[in-house]
């Protein structure tokens, strides 16, 4: 594929993937969602060579500051249903990558851009960054997993309150709320998203997949959390990277992992 609002760049393992229309402030409009879901599914799916997958915005103002409202307009309630289920589809993809995608979040993360910012398994934002669920404003609900998402991050309390009001948050309050991991002065976000997926990739690799798989299990209702740990972990103890890494402790020295 010819990624076209995709701007993908890839240095030592670690993919950069910009979306870049900046013009729109980045919202994702049915193209940018096809390319996000061949990146995602298609071309970085299995690698096993790949460290992680930064996630972030073109520009200073907006990571994605939503989908794209001019394309809503003409939906009905079956293509609205059907537009809802591709780009969840999408998402779940992200979440479930087995390598860690990091949202380094540059600026607006509104609707669309807080929904996929949040399904991202680590987000960095901005100082100037902003999140929320604006799209009462606009007469809709969330579609891509906004009213789930959001209170397994910050819980029902406030994400009520958010989704109700469409209210923005600040960095700040995102970070003491629990929606963000870091938050680093405008600019630096990448490189800590970046430093984050090192310091993962130095793990064993099927032990990161493994932590994300049943991490994600607790979220799904027909499965059960627990059971998923315990088949993971079975799994992982079978691997030669428990061997090494192991080994490695005993032995005083640092594990190097090979991903089997
Ligand atoms: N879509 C399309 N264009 C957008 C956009 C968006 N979400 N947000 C901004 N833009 C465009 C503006 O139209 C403007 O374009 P021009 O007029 O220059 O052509 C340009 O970006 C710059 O925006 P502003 O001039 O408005 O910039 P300001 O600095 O004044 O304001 C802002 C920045 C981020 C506060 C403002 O742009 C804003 O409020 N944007 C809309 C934010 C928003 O409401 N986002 C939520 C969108 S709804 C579903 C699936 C998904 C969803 C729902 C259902 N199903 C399929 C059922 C999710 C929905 C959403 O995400």
């Amino acid at each position: 594929m010819t990624y076209k609002d995709l701007d993908i760049r890839e240095n030592n393992g670690i993919v950069t993937l910009t979306i870049s229309r900046e013009k729109a402030l980045n919202a994702l409009n049915t193209p940018t969602m096809l390319e996000l879901r061949h990146f995602f599914t298609e071309d970085a799916a299995g690698r096993s060579d790949l460290k992680g997958v930064v996630l972030t915005g073109a520009g200073e103002k907006a990571f994605v500051a939503g989908a794209d409202i001019k394309e809503f307009l003409g939906l009905d309630a079956e293509s609205g249903q059907a537009l809802a289920q591709r780009g969840q589809d999408v998402f779940f993809a992200i979440e479930r990558f087995h390598r860690p995608v990091v949202a380094a979040v540059n600026g607006f993360a509104l609707g669309g851009g807080c929904e996929l910012a949040m399904a991202c398994h680590l987000r960095v934002a901005s100082e100037k960054a902003r999140f929320g669920q604006p799209e009462v404003n606009l007469g809709i609900i969330p579609g891509y997993g906004g009213t789930q998402r959001l209170i397994q991050y910050i819980g029902k309390t406030k994400a009520v309150e958010l989704l109700l009001t469409g209210d923005m948050l600040s960095a700040a309050d995102a970070l003491r709320l629990g929606l963000v991991n870091y938050v680093v002065e405008p600019g630096a976000e990448v490189e800590k998203a970046v430093e984050l997926i090192e310091k993962i990739a130095a793990k064993g690799p099927i032990a990161v997949a493994k932590v994300i798989d049943a991490v994600n299990a607790y979220f799904q209702y027909d499965l059960d959390g627990f059971a998923r740990e315990v088949a993971n972990f079975g799994q992982t103890t079978a691997t030669e990277d428990f061997r090494e890494g192991a080994s490695a402790f005993i032995e005083k020295r640092t594990a190097n992992f090979q991903g089997r």
